[in-house]
């Protein structure tokens, strides 16, 4: 039975994706490497050192790691600048109604994001007192695939995994989800996952799954 739902933050209740790649693309032209949405699409959901690697994949020198953490600091301040701009408008279709629909029902609600800029993204779209637990890429070693970070969620909250339901736009997020032994939620395209929705907008959590 489901008595609680872990939301991944980019790309399942906020769109950052953008914001994301303006920055990484601004890093990397500076450096010369080249990156387009493609590359782009690899880094959802991966740890930011995780992603520089990837796009350093395309980088004609190498970088000591000094000069890889100078770089990764680089692309976080310009993102950090980029998500200023975000306001609860840029909560993506269907996020509130599904959030509120399990309140309602009184399933708990956590996130499990990688990002360590989850209270900064909270705060902008109006959601920081919202949720019943935050675990962020603030709080963990490993970065999904590993299920750390919706293991600590589900600790937070003292709901066993079983009772989770994992909600994500990655295919790493579900297999994250998977090997911490909730059920899973693709929307966007993630692959792997026990029940699949487009996106949101058009489908309810507590209608197709929790009852
Ligand atoms: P930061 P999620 C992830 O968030 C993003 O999808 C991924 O692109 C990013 O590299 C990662 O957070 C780390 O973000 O640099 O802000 O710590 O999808 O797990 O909410
Ligand atoms: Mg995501």
């Amino acid at each position: 039975m489901i008595k609680a739902v872990l939301f991944d933050l980019d790309g399942v209740i906020v769109s950052t994706d953008n914001c994301h790649y303006k920055a990484w693309k601004r890093m990397a032209d500076e450096e010369g490497i080249y990156f387009d949405e493609k590359i782009n699409n690899r880094l959802r959901g991966v740890s930011r050192m995780e992603s520089l690697a990837i796009v350093l994949e395309r980088a004609t020198k190498s970088y000591s790691d000094a000069e890889k953490a100078a770089l990764a600091e680089r692309k976080n301040n310009y993102y950090k600048e980029l998500i200023t701009a975000l306001t609860p408008a840029d909560i993506l279709p269907g996020a509130m109604e599904n959030l509120k629909a399990l309140k309602e029902n009184a399933i708990k609600i956590a996130i499990g994001s990688s990002s360590k800029n989850t209270p900064i993204i909270l705060k902008q779209i109006g959601l920081d007192s919202y949720f019943d637990a935050v675990s962020d890429g603030n709080n963990i070693k490993n970065s999904k695939p590993d299920p750390e970070v919706f293991v600590k969620a589900a600790e937070m909250l003292g709901i066993d995994p079983a009772d989770c339901l994992v909600v994500e736009d990655a295919d790493a997020g579900i297999e994250a989800g998977r090997a911490g032994g909730m059920k899973t939620l693709s929307v966007n395209g993630a692959k792997g996952a026990d029940y699949f929705a487009e996106n949101l907008a058009a489908f309810s959590i507590v209608e197709n799954i929790v009852r």
